[in-house]
């Protein structure tokens, strides 16, 4: 293999100058990308399994198709995994674990029982990594979620089931955060909802909002967690009623100051949440995004650099709401290898990132202020082929990782010496 380091900083160079001539500086535009963190979801490297039991179904409507050989069956593998990921990734990232990766020393432990101490694992792993956590309860999966209602279930004795677990997860997100000295998100999602239609829409959503005020009462210091809320449209068994509607979610984020979720899967097919950022962050302090890819449905595709993946990345960085917006990954694909899964799909929204840090902002906006709309169209398509990934292969290259398709030997020598043998 040629060294690539003399014509990467040479195209790089000429990169920087065009940039220059459109008033924007390439430079700082790689030192913001560096501060802005991923959280990298663990459920990629398992097919959403957990460690909770070897033969447990993945429940709450959630599907994951492929059975590609190589995926993590332990806690060390799946932490091995992530290691190989994170090493092939530019920048620093976070980890985003479900409360289904518990580490309970082989010992049964229900999910109203979860304590700190099962996650200690994560916790020093993470530090280890010098990376943030956030978290989640898993409201799926269990004999308790099995008819499809958890925290909106009629039956009093499973709603406070679910209710405890809310309640400890909120806890252990508090001792995340609190160890690793950054705020860790704890999104609540739940699968609640009816394959057909019912004749009461308003009885589980009343109970959805009074089992989300008991799990929310006990203050916790948002230096250490913050919660989040997550709405969906629909899910497989769930297409015709969902209790946790966007609008449900919306109206209770704003009233209760929560974070409110927004999963790019979790709409009409050719509804975009670009669009919906620069709305819900006038009523919402925070929110949080599950960027994922859906294909025809909430298909969970791996991310890739689509037109919407662009224009999440360009709403965020346009509105200047990077300290407001919570970047995490929601995607399962068990049909490929699952670390390059992780790299495709992080490398791609810090692509779109860095796309979105790099348009000439100031003359669109001049543009557009001044009604000359056929120029701002055209500066537009013009600023999709500046040299944007002269910059990129050069920032990977200045954080140490793999630029261009170099990283992709890097994931076949780890499914060689490791994925294969498991
Ligand atoms: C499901 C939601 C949820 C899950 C994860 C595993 O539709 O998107 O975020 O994907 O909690
Ligand atoms: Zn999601």
């Amino acid at each position: 293999m040629p060294d690539r380091r003399p014509s990467i900083e040479a195209a790089f160079r000429i990169a920087k100058e065009r940039y220059g001539e459109l008033g924007v500086d390439a430079e700082r535009a790689m030192d913001l990308l560096r501060a802005i963190p991923i959280s990298l979801h663990c459920w990629q490297g398992d097919d959403v399994g957990g460690f909770e039991s070897a033969d447990a179904a993945l429940g709450g409507g959630l599907a994951v198709t492929g059975n590609y050989p190589g995926k993590a069956r332990t806690p060390d593998e799946l932490r091995g995994d992530l290691e190989k990921a994170l090493s092939l990734i530019p920048g620093k990232h976070r980890l985003n674990l479900h409360a289904s990766y518990a580490e309970t020393g082989g010992r049964k432990v229900d999910r109203d029982q979860l304590e700190p101490a099962h996650f200690e694992g994560w916790i020093a792993w993470a530090r280890g990594q010098s990376m943030g956590m956030d978290f989640n309860p898993t409201f799926f999966s269990h004999p308790k979620a099995d008819d499809g209602f958890t925290l909106s279930h009629p039956d009093p004795e499973i709603r406070g089931f679910w209710v405890e677990h809310g309640k400890v997860c909120r806890r252990i997100g508090a001792a995340i955060g609190k160890a690793l000295g950054t705020p860790c998100v704890t999104n609540v999602w739940i699968p609640d909802g009816f394959k057909d239609v019912p004749v009461d829409r308003k009885g589980p959503r009343e109970r959805l909002a009074g089992a989300l005020d008991e799990i929310f009462a006990e203050p916790l210091d948002p230096r250490h967690n913050l919660d989040a809320v997550e709405c969906k449209l629909f899910g497989i068994g769930s297409e015709s009623y969902v209790v946790g509607s966007h609008e449900f979610y919306l109206g209770y984020a704003a009233a209760r100051k929560k974070l409110l979720c927004l999963d790019a899967g979790h709409f009409h097919p050719t509804e975009v949440i670009s669009d919906k950022i620069s709305s819900v962050l006038l009523w919402v302090e925070e929110l949080l995004l599950h960027v994922s890819r859906g294909v025809r449905w909430d298909s969970d595709h791996v991310v890739t650099l689509t037109d919407e993946l662009q224009a999440i990345a360009q709403e965020i960085v346009r509105g200047g709401y990077l300290p407001r917006v919570h970047i995490g990954l929601d995607y399962f694909d068990a049909s490929i290898n699952r670390v390059a899964a992780w790299v495709i799909g992080t490398r791609c929204m810090i692509k779109a990132l860095l796309l979105a840090l790099l348009e000439p902002i100031a003359i669109l906006r001049r543009l557009e202020a001044d009604g000359s709309f056929t120029q701002r169209l055209a500066m537009q398509e013009e600023a999709k082929t500046l040299p944007w990934a002269a910059v990129w292969d050069y920032y990977c290259l200045r954080e140490g990782v793999p630029a261009g398709e170099a990283w992709i030997a890097e994931v076949e020598r780890y499914e060689r010496d490791v994925l294969s043998r498991r």
